[in-house]
């Protein structure tokens, strides 16, 4: 097995004490740092078809989800590069209703190594919270909604457009996560979308520089 395989494997069993050294020693064999966190995805991917099966149930997904983390933070410093632009802020949350927060973690990394500056409201972001969130804070340029149930796309969707009837002025919204798609975020009227982290800082950028 190769050391990628093992972090996968390992990720899958949930083994989040192991999971930090195997990236490690993955990345002193010279994979590259996003190579890595792909097959972790990979492995989240194959963790929830087992879930849809009835194969495994709610504590192996948790328990796989924390050993995903534990995995990017070893990551982390390698793929999120440093910035000395100064974007504004972004308020960035996992929508109402939705506990899921890996893929909104590392939307935000890569969102703040385009050069903003973040605050993130976490998991179950109500949409009072958000408006707040801009009030309260300088400079907000962005809000970013990240949704992975699509029991949970209509609080999406409540967010935004409370977002934009708001009277706030100054910021775009972004959306995303695995059931967004371009053409639900225009929609219900978001002002980007993104598939992924990567393309989620790309698209960020363009956002505001328009
Ligand atoms: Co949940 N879960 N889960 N879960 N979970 C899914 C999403 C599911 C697809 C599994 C399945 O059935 N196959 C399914 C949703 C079905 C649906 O609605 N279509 C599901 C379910 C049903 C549930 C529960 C309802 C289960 C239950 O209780 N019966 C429950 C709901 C709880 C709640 O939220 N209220 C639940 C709970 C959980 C855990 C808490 C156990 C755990 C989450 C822990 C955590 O996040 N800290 C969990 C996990 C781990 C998963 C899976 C296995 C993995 C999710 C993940 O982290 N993926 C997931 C199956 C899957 O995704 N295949 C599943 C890796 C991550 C990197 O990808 O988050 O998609 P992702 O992020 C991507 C893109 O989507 C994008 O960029 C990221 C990568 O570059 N992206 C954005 C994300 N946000 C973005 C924002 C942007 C732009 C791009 O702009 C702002």
């Amino acid at each position: 097995m190769t050391m990628i395989e093992e972090v996968k494997a390992k990720v899958e069993a949930g083994k989040a004490k192991l999971v930090p050294g195997l990236v490690q020693e993955a990345l002193d064999e010279g994979n590259a740092a996003g190579e890595i966190l792909q097959a972790m995805i990979d492995s989240m991917g194959v963790v929830g078809g087992k879930f849809s099966a009835g194969e495994i149930f709610v504590p192996e997904m948790l328990m796989a989800a924390k050993a995903m983390s534990k995995g990017v933070d070893v990551l982390k410093p390698l793929l999120a590069g440093t910035s000395t632009s100064s974007l504004g802020t972004c308020v960035i949350g996992t929508v109402q209703g939705d506990l899921h927060d890996i893929g909104k973690n590392l939307v935000s990394m890569m969102i703040e190594s385009a050069g903003f500056k973040m605050v993130d409201l976490g998991v179950d972001v109500s949409t009072e919270k958000f408006i707040n969130a801009i009030k309260e804070n300088e400079n907000v340029t962005l809000v970013a909604c990240s949704g992975l149930l699509t029991t949970t796309l209509s609080a999406m969707k409540e967010t935004v457009q409370s977002l934009k009837t708001s009277g706030l002025t100054g910021f775009k919204v972004i959306v995303g996560g695995a059931p967004v798609s371009q053409e639900m975020a225009d929609e219900i009227g978001a002002d980007g979308f993104a598939p992924d982290a990567g393309s989620a800082a790309v698209k960020a950028k363009e956002l505001v520089n328009a």
